[in-house]
């Protein structure tokens, strides 16, 4: 593969950037990448005391010198010999304290010997063409540093450790093997016994299903960036707003001893379970004459519509009913509260208890497993781009039929491959290719 884009004369440029996050911290990490020889040779400059034949992955301390040849700081070197590294090049890391200013003089210092600033993904890009994982690993490790919850970085995980790569490659395979098929009976059409293209056609058919389970399986866990939605709701004073806040982690929102307290909608993306959902608190739903707490309730009401689960809170001790007017086909949870409180406890629910914390982590799983994005599901999340090039694999294979002429299912197989490549990275363009590593952070 020709590969890195350098200054043009065909060696790549030595890339270098801070690869752990920007402001004050205890340590960071300034990270070089690049042919053998050259980038050592400038780690050298920043680093004189790296030894004249460095062990691979040995630490060794050094000071570490500025553009103008000025100790600013010393630190421990790490040496990883191409292609025993992330990026498959040569790579240096310097593990300097972490002063913004240290770290921006040492990267101008590799900049003054011959090093480039690297652009986002950068690093991972170069690794991606060196053959040290594939697209959809590579975009797992992108989806990895920027997962807000567990269960993001879980699902990126899955990625990174390549399940999606390993089921489209075998799916590749299968596609192409029986894309030679094909192309042999195009060659030897008057040969080839017809009842082979039975068993042709049955592969084909499979294949599909194949990649519409997969589509369906990576589509298991949140669909896109957006939240599901959870609603509290239940009668007055029940205890909606300690809830929330107990599970936002702070007093958010306003908790009396008064009914009615609460009027506005107010929602949080919160953690739960590992997982990030949208908490909304509100007014509870229920008749009313005043007209403050009617506006109340309608936005409760309208919250509660648009929700993926609700959770309807009733004192422990109180007898059903519940709330009117719960919306049609939206998940219910019932819960009971206050369940520290001593007196009768009647009717069903989960109990929990927002003040002593019972029943809090019991509530984080069952919010968890009703909205199907438990710890335990053990799917792996695909990134949008990527279910929609499984089911654009599967619709090539749609209009393959025993008429169909070979030549046409062929085409068809072809573009069913060419969806599949885009995403293990075979046949990405350098323009997609570009569109995803540009939402990298830098010295990743
Ligand atoms: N003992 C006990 N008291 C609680 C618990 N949760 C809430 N309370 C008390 O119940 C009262 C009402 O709590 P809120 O959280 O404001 O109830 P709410 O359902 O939001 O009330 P409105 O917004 O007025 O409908 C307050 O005095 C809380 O301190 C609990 O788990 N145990
Ligand atoms: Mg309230």
């Amino acid at each position: 593969m020709a590969l890195l884009v350098g200054d043009g004369a065909g060696e790549a440029d030595v890339l270098v950037a801070r690869a752990t996050p920007p402001g004050p911290s205890a340590l960071a990490i300034i990270r070089l990448s690049g042919p053998p020889g050259r980038t050592l040779a400038i780690a050298r400059a920043v680093a004189p005391r790296i030894p004249a034949r460095p062990v691979p992955r040995r630490a060794c301390l050094s000071p570490f010198l500025d553009e103008e040849g000025g100790v600013v700081d010393e630190g421990l070197v790490l040496w990883f010999e191409a292609p025993a590294s992330a990026t498959g090049e040569e790579v240096v890391e310097l593990q300097a304290h972490g002063s913004p200013a240290v770290v921006e003089a040492l990267v101008r210092a590799a900049v003054r010997h011959g090093a480039r600033r690297a652009r986002p993904g950068e690093f991972t890009r170069r690794a991606l063409l060196n053959g040290k994982l594939d697209l959809a690993r590579a975009e797992g490790v992108g989806r990895l540093a920027a997962a807000a919850s567990r269960g993001e970085a879980r699902r990126a995980l899955g990625l990174v450790r390549g399940e999606l790569s390993r089921k489209v490659e075998a799916l590749r395979e299968e596609l192409l093997a029986v894309l030679t098929e094909l192309e042999a009976r195009l060659d030897f059409a008057e040969d080839v016994e017809r009842d082979g293209e039975t068993a042709v056609l049955a592969r084909l058919v499979s294949a599909r299903g194949a990649l519409l389970l997969l589509a369906a399986e990576v589509g298991a866990g949140r669909r896109g960036d957006s939240f599901p939605t959870v609603v509290i709701v239940g009668a007055p004073n029940a205890g909606k707003s300690t809830l929330f806040n107990a599970l936002v982690g702070e007093d958010r929102v306003l908790v009396t001893e008064l009914a009615g307290t609460t009027r506005d909608a107010v929602s949080e993306v919160v953690e739960i379970a590992g997982e990030r959902v949208r908490l909304v608190d509100t007014a509870g739903l229920r008749e009313t004459t005043d007209r403050l707490d009617r506006l109340g309730v309608e936005a409760a009401r309208r919250a509660a519509a648009g929700a993926d689960l609700l959770l309807v809170a009733r004192e422990a001790g109180e007898a059903l009913p519940g709330p009117a007017g719960l919306p049609d086909g939206v998940p219910v949870l019932l819960l009971a509260t206050k369940a520290d409180l001593p007196g009768a406890i009647r009717g069903g629910g989960l109990r929990v208890s927002a003040r002593t914390g019972a029943g809090m982590s019991e509530l984080g799983r069952e919010i968890a497993r009703r909205l199907a994005t438990g710890e335990d599901t053990g799917t792996f999340g695909a990134l949008p781009r990527q279910r929609d090039a499984l089911l654009r694999a599967a619709a090539a294979l749609d209009g393959i039929g025993p008429l169909a002429p070979a030549e046409m299912a062929a085409a068809s197989v072809r573009t069913a491959l060419h969806a599949l490549g885009e995403i293990t990275g075979e046949t990405a363009t350098e323009e997609l290719l570009d569109r995803i590593f540009s939402s990298f952070c830098v010295g990743k």
